[in-house]
């Protein structure tokens, strides 16, 4: 099995073989340097001019690209003048295994290299110790939060992302031909996660891609993304899927600053704040006021009962002056405006909410309603009627009181870091103008 960079100190003495991309060399007078890289670091390969042994692999390496990647065995020395972590590797045998080509662009400074470039070479705009950096905190992120919820009794299921019908609305549902009729990609996993409720399971979780036809070009909006999508059963409100959401991304951010957090500090010159819990909630029509006030702002017409794009992030200055949190739980949104499966008091009042982090809705969440004639009322009131009708057979045969969220992970990882949008941020964007590679 290979062995990692940041692995090699337990090996000091030893003789290994390490595997890894060509990252530099430096050829002087006497010595040649090579500086060997994986996805955890970088370390030193020495090799002397003085010795014989070495000619072979000098003239070896004299000949190979930067960026083709390499088998070296030799012995790893302590070396306290070498700058790269006090270590280097004395090679007996160096293979190349892959020879790379002049590279279209110097992934080591991107600084104007147009964004499509990059993201038609991914693999190598990727190679950037920036852009690892954001897997590996995205990763870590899902980890912290998958771990919470394992700890909860939460069963990690996998929905299908084929679906025959137009699940939640028609609007942004992307047709697929599916041999001689039409099937549609995904757009949640809502109706399922909720599935697996009615079929006994107390608690789930997803994190799967999810589809979306918009044809928005945002710095927010990609057509697929990764949802973290989670349901649980037995609630008596949804304060209860706003204190476990706050539980959650606790668990989350603290793994990720526990990891990573002086690296992100380094690298993207941000720091990862753990919130405490509550967050601060505030009322839909209370918040309109409150931005009114203090900013001018008016919300639109059309956008009444609801936020925009200028209103989230009015929402975190105002999240920052009155509570010095960067979230902020909104609620009482019109029930017009809401899915049908949210589910609304004896007043008509709804049960449901958004999560906005640092100016963008990260969540949509909700008690959701699961009793099954007023489920089929809403959704006759939104026009639904065939599309939804599998669904709601789940809800005649026993199904507990639930409720459950959605949490965007490309954008959550995209505010954590302080970057400039989505399509930076997502391993392989998808936008209305982008399907390759
Ligand atoms: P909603 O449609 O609000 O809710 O989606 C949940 C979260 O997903 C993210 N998101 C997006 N991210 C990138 N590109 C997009 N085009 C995009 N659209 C949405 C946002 C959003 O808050 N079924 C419900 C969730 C639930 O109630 O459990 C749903 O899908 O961060």
């Amino acid at each position: 099995m290979k062995i990692f960079v940041n692995e090699l100190e337990n090996y000091v003495d030893k003789e290994i073989t390490f595997s890894g991309f060509v990252d530099a060399v430096r050829d002087k007078k006497w010595v040649m340097f090579v500086i060997l890289r994986d996805s955890t670091g970088k370390v030193q390969m020495t090799l002397e001019k003085s010795e014989e042994s070495n000619s072979s692999m000098l003239e070896l390496m004299k000949n190979t690209t930067v960026e083709s990647t390499i088998r070296v065995t030799g012995k790893v020395v302590s070396n306290e003048a070498v700058k790269l972590g006090g270590l280097e590797i004395i090679p007996t045998n160096i293979e190349v295994t892959s020879e790379a080509e002049a590279l279209p662009f110097d992934f080591n400074n991107l600084d104007g290299v147009n964004i499509d470039t990059r993201m038609d070479y991914r693999w190598l705009d990727m190679r950037n110790p920036r852009n690892t950096l954001i897997r590996q905190v995205e990763s870590c992120l899902t980890e912290g939060m998958r771990e919470y919820l394992y700890k909860n009794h939460f069963t990690e299921i996998h929905s299908p992302k084929l679906i025959g019908t137009a699940s939640e609305s028609g609007s942004e549902v992307f047709e697929v031909k599916y041999f001689d009729r039409e099937a549609y990609l995904a757009q949640s996993p809502q109706f399922y996660k909720q599935m697996a409720l009615a079929g006994g399971l107390d608690r789930v979780f997803e994190v799967g891609p999810v589809f979306r036809a918009e044809n928005s070009n945002t710095n927010r909006h990609a057509t697929e993304f990764t949802g973290f999508d989670l349901e649980f059963a037995h609630i008596d409100s949804y304060e209860d899927v706003m204190s476990l959401e706050e539980d959650l991304l606790i668990a989350g951010l603290s793994k990720v600053k526990d990891v990573y957090g002086e690296k992100i500090k380094e690298v993207f010159g941000c720091e990862v704040i753990v919130p405490k819990k509550p967050f601060p909630r505030i009322k839909l029509g209370d918040l309109y006021k409150e931005l009114h006030d203090r900013y001018n702002f008016e919300i639109p017409t059309e956008d009444i009962g609801d936020m925009n794009a200028e209103a989230e992030k009015l929402t975190f200055k105002l999240a920052q002056e009155l509570y010095q949190s960067e979230f902020m739980f909104v609620v009482d949104y019109a029930a017009t405006k809401r899915p049908f499966y949210h589910m609304r008091d004896k007043d008509g009042k709804l049960q449901g909410y958004d999560l906005i982090w640092r100016g963008v809705e990260i969540t949509s969440g909700a008690q959701r309603e699961h009793r099954y004639e007023e489920l089929v009322k809403n959704a006759k009131e939104k026009g639904l009627t065939k599309d939804v009708e599998f669904y709601l057979q789940f809800f005649k045969y026993g199904c507990p009181p639930h409720g459950g969220f959605g949490i965007g992970l490309d954008r959550m990882t995209m505010l954590l870091l302080g970057l400039s949008g989505i399509k930076e941020t997502q391993f392989l964007f998808r936008g209305p103008n982008r399907l390759n590679p």
